[in-house]
């Protein structure tokens, strides 16, 4: 019996960062109902449980065939009472009545609605629930200002809560690619995120840019900001500044997986026809005529459409979550490995170094602790080789 589960332990290593997770998922249903569990549980701020019902969905997204009985669950990883109980109630009675519970409650109702304003975490949703808050009716009724992400946020509610598809993703990335290569040739544009692990779809869009000379990145968002601004593609943009070099705890701090290079959270304006537009999507490089980029006209992107259209909602743009980081090339295959995800695999990833390697690994540098240098990478495959991992592709990080 104890080689038997031995035998199955193998089969599926513990961390996340061991094994291989394709968007093929035989178990949604399981999945479904333990990250509803793991949602409701961030959105409580129990970031412990929100993390146990993660690496258990986890679990179930690595098996390659249907769990049809609790025995065949004997001897995997991560699998807690909680989560096997859950597991337990969808295979007798179809479905979770703990999961049915939760998604009827008034409370994860509300903070879904609130949280899904962009720029409106758990805690300020939490907060107006108290309040009585429940809805975005009364949210615009109550005396409450609201900061500048929250008001874009609302302004754009519905198309914000739509998912990005890949033909958007694409669209964007060549409005980026422009932007990036009129401020400075020779930049480099990686898509990253969701959409560089193969998804379908996506809440934003999220870009990695850089340039072979290091230090040639230096103040690069500000000019492409501008350039997006004076075509009018942003509708909102926050930009922080790179704060990696001033800090003072070093890269490599544990504890925390905010990196500090220099990004932009904004809301794009996609042009609908800048979608039909989308040809072929070849990277752009500095050597690509202009006209090989097929944008829409800054006097297309300037309509706002007339109040008739709408009010049919026949507006000619979409609105757009995009995210953009600036990377050293130096820092590039860290910043690229830690910003690809899923989340639950950059923790992992995070907590194998520091757990089993004494290594503090971030998108800036992998420190190793025992021989106290920073250990150098210049693609993903060898920080995967330093770690004493097996390289796993995006396509395979879906965890
Ligand atoms: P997200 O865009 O939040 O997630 P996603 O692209 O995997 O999913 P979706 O398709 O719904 O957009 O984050 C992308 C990666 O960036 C994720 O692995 C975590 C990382 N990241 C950071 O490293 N630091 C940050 O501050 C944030 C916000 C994300
Ligand atoms: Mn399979
Ligand atoms: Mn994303
Ligand atoms: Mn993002």
């Amino acid at each position: 019996q104890v080689d038997e589960s031995k035998e199955v332990e193998s089969i599926v290593p513990s961390y996340a960062c061991q094994r291989r997770t394709t968007l093929e998922n035989h178990n949604t249903v399981f999945t479904d109902a333990l990250s509803l569990l793991a949602e409701s549980a961030e959105l409580s701020d129990e970031d412990g449980r929100g993390v146990a019902f993660r690496r258990a969905a986890a679990v179930l997204k690595a098996l390659h065939s249907p769990v049809t009985d609790l025995l065949q669950l004997r001897g995997l990883p991560c699998l807690g009472g909680h989560s096997l109980r859950v597991i337990k109630d969808v295979l007798e009675n179809g479905a979770s009545s703990e999961v049915e519970c939760t998604k009827q409650s008034e409370r994860f109702k509300a903070l879904k609605v609130l949280t899904g304003i962009f720029g409106v975490g758990s805690k300020t949703a939490e907060r107006w629930i108290r309040e009585g808050i429940h809805s975005l009716p009364q949210l615009q009724d109550s005396a409450h200002t609201l900061n500048r992400a929250q008001q874009a946020g609302l302004e754009h509610y519905d198309d914000l809560n739509q998912p990005v598809t890949k033909a958007e993703g694409d669209a964007i990335g060549e409005i980026v690619a422009k932007a990036v290569m009129s401020v400075l040739p020779g930049v480099q544009i990686t898509l990253i995120g969701g959409f560089r692990r193969g998804k379908l779809t996506g809440h934003d869009v999220d870009f990695l840019i850089t340039h072979p000379e290091e230090g040639r990145e230096v103040g690069l968002m500000p000019k492409v900001v501008s350039w997006l601004e004076s075509k009018g593609f942003l509708l909102y943009q926050k930009t922080t500044r790179n704060s990696y070099l001033e800090s003072k705890d070093g890269p490599a701090r544990p504890s925390s997986n905010m990196d500090r290079f220099e990004r932009c959270f904004s809301i794009f304006k996609l042009p609908e026809d800048a979608k039909q537009g989308t040809t072929q999507t070849e990277t752009l490089t500095e050597d690509t005529p202009e006209d090989t980029c097929r944008l829409t006209t800054p006097s297309l992107v300037k309509d706002e459409g007339s109040e008739s259209t709408k009010r049919a909602n026949l507006k000619p743009w979409r609105a757009v979550r995009v995210d953009l980081v600036v990377s050293p090339i130096s820092q590039f295959a860290f910043a690229l490995l830690g910003w690809t995800g899923s989340k639950l695999f950059e923790r992992e990833l995070r907590r194998w170094a520091g757990h089993e390697k004494a290594m503090s690994l971030s998108s800036h540098a992998l420190y190793d602790n025992t021989q106290s240098k920073y250990l150098r990478a210049s693609s993903e495959e060898e920080i995967f080789a330093h770690l004493g991992l097996e390289y796993i592709p995006p396509s395979e990080r879906n965890a």
